[in-house]
């Protein structure tokens, strides 16, 4: 069983379309697993602990035909956390965001999780690395595709399979807003950095 991950998709339909699609024809088989902030949080960090809200049109950016396409099981991300923290509202998507894991694991050795949950810091930016945990880590946040195995940063291209077995491995998995990116893991060993090309 392959694995396709996308996440940072802030609510945006026509870069998750074409995702859907890409994965649809590279790796039509692969299992779809998704790593947080699928939604656009349109309250900002610095007023969200000061205000209230009772619907969720008020709060996030969301239609019917993003619903559909997010079908998928996922780990919560920030904007998640943040829609989930400022409505009181019955609407059953928000029961949906707030059921949302902070982890799923795959298999016996590989997790996935948003990563806004670590220490974050420098230019680029990156996160200080758990030193405990699994030996495969999917992760997001930053927008950055990206691997590091055992600490050291490995420099990467799209469409290119690299192994995870080389000790302790976290793949940045990038953004599907904007970037239009995803990452295509096979158990058997190997990660493939993924883009829409034009
Ligand atoms: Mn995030």
């Amino acid at each position: 069983m392959r694995y396709a991950l996308l996440g940072d998709i802030h609510s945006s339909v026509e870069d998750l379309k074409d995702v859907l699609n890409d994965i649809q024809k590279h790796a039509p088989d692969a299992e779809l697993i998704g790593t947080g902030d699928l939604f656009e949080c349109i309250i900002s960090k610095k007023r969200a602990p000061f205000e209230r809200f009772t619907k969720l049109d008020d709060v996030m950016l969301y239609s019917d035909e993003l619903l559909d396409m997010l079908s998928f099981p996922t780990v919560r991300g920030n904007q998640e956390e943040r829609i989930a923290q400022i409505t009181d509202s019955d609407e059953p998507l928000l029961q949906r965001i707030r059921m949302m894991e902070e982890r799923i694991a795959i298999g016996k050795s590989a997790q996935v999780i948003h990563g806004h949950q670590w220490e974050w810091g420098g230019d680029p930016w990156m996160p200080v690395l758990p030193e405990t945990g699994p030996d495969l880590i999917f992760y997001g946040h930053s927008h950055d595709s990206g691997l590091s195995i055992e600490n050291q940063v490995e420099e990467i291209g799209f469409g290119v399979p690299y192994s995870v077995t080389k000790g302790r491995t976290f793949v940045n998995v990038g953004a599907v807003v904007g970037d239009r990116a995803w990452v295509l893991y096979d158990p058997a060993g190997t990660v493939t950095f993924m883009k829409v090309m034009d």
